[in-house]
């Protein structure tokens, strides 16, 4: 059996909650500065959310929701443009300190880098909003602990498709054997096991009940001494209140 080496971390939902109060509010506010009648709320975004990246999930929006939208003729180029608005939007937000790390995230990357482990994030959101959510984190996350950013439109086909931690397997010239991935999704999950990798998942209001059997563990958080995880699914070493390296090594040791 490979020993743990790596630890592959998911972005939006995983490192931060960042769809509800964060990536959907930066959409409307991007809608809104084109002077388009497009709103997500609460509940359609969460509906929205089965399409990984912006882009196409505002395609999924007008072919599925919106199909009464008057299409320019070059709708890419319209996408486009709000995208880069919307990102602009949401780095915003980033700054002002709106979205603050999960519970766990700053405590179990510390561990992991003093115990030797190598860091990494597969993510489907765009390299800039991977920067600005670490780079305003409070004390910032040094995006230098992480060997491999992969994020966003480096890969031809996003979560749930494998290939973005089929991208940063490569790129730390690493066995799916030797690393753990961290997620919040179905189709998160799907990617990761796609390529191999044992999952964990710490869930959020949007993901709750997503279908997370293939994973190995699912989490209410990564815990912190204060504040104990709560598990949902899959077994952990007794009296375990939190994700630590001797919990990761226990649970990929067991295989
Ligand atoms: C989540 C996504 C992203 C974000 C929006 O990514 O699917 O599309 O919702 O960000 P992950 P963009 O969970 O893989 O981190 O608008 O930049 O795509
Ligand atoms: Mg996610």
């Amino acid at each position: 059996m490979s020993h743990l080496a790596a630890l592959i971390f998911d972005v939006d939902g995983t490192l931060a909650d960042t769809e509800r109060d964060g990536h959907r509010v930066a959409f409307n506010r991007a809608f809104a500065e084109a002077g388009l009648d497009w709103a997500w709320d609460v509940a359609l975004y969460g509906e929205l959310l089965a399409v990984t990246g912006g882009k196409e999930r505002m395609r999924f929006y007008l072919d599925r929701y919106h199909t009464t939208f008057r299409r320019p003729p070059d709708l890419d180029a319209l996408i486009a443009r709000l995208h880069v608005a919307k990102t602009r939007h949401y780095t915003e937000m980033l700054a002002q300190g709106a979205i603050p790390l999960r519970p766990g995230v700053r405590r179990l990357l510390e561990e992991a880098r003093a115990a030797g482990l190598r860091l990494a994030i597969a993510t489907t959101t765009t390299p800039v909003n991977v920067v600005a959510l670490l780079e305003c984190a409070q004390p910032a996350i040094p995006l230098a602990w992480f060997e491999v950013i992969a994020a966003g439109d480096i890969v031809p086909a996003k979560k749930p498709a494998r290939d973005i931690y089929d991208y940063t397997l490569q790129k730390m010239n690493m066995g799916a054997a030797q690393c753990l991935a961290f997620e919040d999704s179905e189709n998160g999950v799907r990617s990761a096991r796609g390529a191999g990798l044992t999952t964990i998942v710490t869930p959020n209001d949007y993901t709750r009940d997503h279908d997370f059997s293939d994973a190995r563990l699912v989490l209410s958080d990564l815990g912190e001494p204060d504040a104990p995880f709560r598990v949902l699914q899959g077994e952990v070493p007794p009296q375990s209140t939190l994700v630590d390296v001797a919990l990761l090594r226990w649970l990929h040791a067991a295989g």
